[in-house]
């Protein structure tokens, strides 16, 4: 038994029509890809990897990145996506904390990541944007018979990693369990089928556009419009073959923006789907206006994939994250008292069920602090629960800026800029942007004498953190505004930059 590897990956065996669709209109048959996932696992068996290891990638999306993750699953070894953004630095810290015993990247950062893997006990592979690389060439010389590990449903899948408000990234372990679970849930909730063709144009770095969309459309036998990123012009040429749409509200916003997003270029589609990020309840309704659509907002994290959704059936309620997935508890409770709070009132919202992680990676401190217990997991997001039970999330207690549906924790960036000549210290926060919904912004206070500039700080911190966290704007001031415990008012800052990108 092997529970994913059983439900997502095993049924595309005998699967002889396409599942996945490339911008050119190029088709990979269900077994091609299954064939292909066994030549990656038996390259892995042929590095040393065993049910338990872990196998890292930070690679463009491609086929055979894809067919990595498949081939993990197989071979009972816990995938470890990165994003391509992360710089040299992040790597160092995720391949030293996870020890992966593959890591697989692109073939033009090898020779500057190779001795950071070698490092840590880690045999490099590549794969390139088209999918070609070492990997590639190793796994056209193996056969595709693979015998699947034999994998339990407490056994872990996969290790996300996930910032904090305080210290170092949390490798958030997923079982078979969770994602399964998880992955049942929603073909049901949204009624996936075999006759959906999911446009995919998400990173498959994270659990959004690799959980979400890629279990659930190989569990319900659908395909995927496979897309290497959200590019407009492919999205709007690619939208007539599709049934169904995953995205963050950037993707919504972005083509609401283009006046060729109509109702007769959407007439045919099922199902528009946003997560990841707050989606505006005016975006819900300018989207309804011009496409006749509601989108259906669905509410998850890394550490439990989805928690909640609007109904497919019923009233998709502009501003909200809807109900609780079946098999999903939530409760709002207080922030200071953690006493449970009578339905209606505001609260940090905590979730419990079988898609909630096994904890954090080589971190039990840190994952008994996030648990109540009882068993419910503080999501450090702040919500209330109406009377007939939809949920609204109303802001968050941790201190995070999602850009684009990418998330930057305020914490990390500060101590880079502090770290700086000339910095005294500086306060990180997000502020509303058109595109990203919200945006990066530094407030530094530099040394009386020093002559850093906005510039500087942007450039020096790109060496050292993805671009995505990066402050697109750099403000100086004399002194943070804190309150009487000394604690900086961000919401202050908030405020006095908050036209920084919007009018
Ligand atoms: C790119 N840039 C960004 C972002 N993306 N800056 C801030 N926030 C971002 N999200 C910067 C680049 O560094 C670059 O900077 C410039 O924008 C253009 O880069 P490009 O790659 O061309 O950007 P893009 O293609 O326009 O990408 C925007 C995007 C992308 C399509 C919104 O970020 C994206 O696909 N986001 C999806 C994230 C996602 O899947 N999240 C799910 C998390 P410069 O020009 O200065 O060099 S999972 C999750 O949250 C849970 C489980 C859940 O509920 O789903
Ligand atoms: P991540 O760590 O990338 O999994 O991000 C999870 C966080 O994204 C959650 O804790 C929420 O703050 C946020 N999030 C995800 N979906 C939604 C949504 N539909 N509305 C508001 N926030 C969301």
């Amino acid at each position: 038994m092997n529970p994913l590897a059983d439900a997502i990956v095993e049924p595309l065996k005998d699967r002889n029509d396409a599942v996945l669709i490339d911008p050119d209109g190029g088709e990979l048959l269900g077994s091609e890809l299954h064939q292909l996932s066994g030549r990656i696992a038996n390259v892995l068996a042929n590095h040393g990897v065993v049910a338990g290891d872990r196998v890292a990638m930070q690679t463009e999306k491609s086929v055979p990145a894809l067919a990595l993750y498949l081939a993990c699953l197989r071979a009972g070894a816990l995938f470890l996506p990165l994003n391509t953004a992360y710089t040299a630095a992040e790597l160092d810290y995720f391949l030293g904390d996870a020890e992966p015993r593959v890591f697989v990247c692109d073939p033009k950062v090898e020779a500057a990541l190779k001795p950071v893997a070698e490092a840590k006990g880690s045999a490099v592979l590549t794969l390139d944007p088209q999918g070609r690389g070492s990997l590639s060439n190793l796994a056209s010389a193996e056969p595709s018979d693979f015998t699947n590990a034999d994998r339990d449903t407490d056994d872990l899948a996969a290790i996300l990693y996930t910032s904090g408000t305080t210290g170092r990234s949390k490798g958030a372990m997923l079982s078979h369990g969770n994602l399964l679970s998880n992955t049942e849930s929603l073909v049901e909730a949204w009624q996936f089928t075999a006759d959906d063709t999911l446009l995919h144009a998400l990173p498959i770095f994270h659990a959004h556009g690799l959980f979400v969309a890629v279990n659930t459309l190989f569990r319900a036998g659908g395909k995927l419009i496979f897309l290497p990123k959200f590019d407009l012009e492919v999205v709007l040429s690619k939208l007539p073959e599709a049934t169904s749409m995953m995205g963050v509200p950037t993707f919504y916003t972005r083509l609401l923006g283009d006046a060729r997003f109509t109702k007769e270029l959407t007439g045919h589609m099922r199902l528009f789907i946003s997560g990841s990020a707050p989606l505006l309840a005016e975006t819900h309704r300018e989207f309804e206006d011009r496409t006749g659509h509601r989108i259906l907002e669905r509410y998850g994290m890394t550490e439990t994939t989805m928690n909640t959704s609007n109904p497919y059936k019923g009233d998709r309620r502009a501003g909200t994250v809807g109900l609780p997935l079946p098999g999903v508890e939530a409760r709002i409770t207080d922030a200071d008292t953690a006493a449970v709070l009578p339905q209606g009132e505001t609260g940090i919202l905590e979730v419990r069920g079988p898609n909630v992680f096994k904890g954090y990676w080589r971190m039990p401190e840190k994952t008994g602090e996030e648990f109540r217990t009882d068993g419910f997991f503080i999501t450090g997001d702040i919500a209330k629960i109406d009377t007939d039970g939809y949920i609204t999330i109303v802001g968050r207690a941790k201190d995070l800026v999602i850009s684009g549906g990418y998330n930057v924790y305020p914490k990390e960036v500060e101590t880079e800029i502090d770290l700086l000549d000339g910095v005294v210290e500086s306060a990180v926060i997000g502020v509303p942007h058109s595109d990203f919904g919200e945006a990066v912004v530094a407030v530094v206070v530099k040394q009386v004498d020093s002559a850093i500039t906005g510039e500087e700080i942007q450039l020096s911190l790109q060496a050292k953190l993805a671009k995505f966290k990066c402050p697109k704007s750099v403000f100086f001031a004399d002194q943070l505004p804190r309150n009487s415990m000394g604690k900086v008012q961000k919401n202050v800052l908030r405020e006095q930059h908050k036209a920084t990108f919007v009018k």
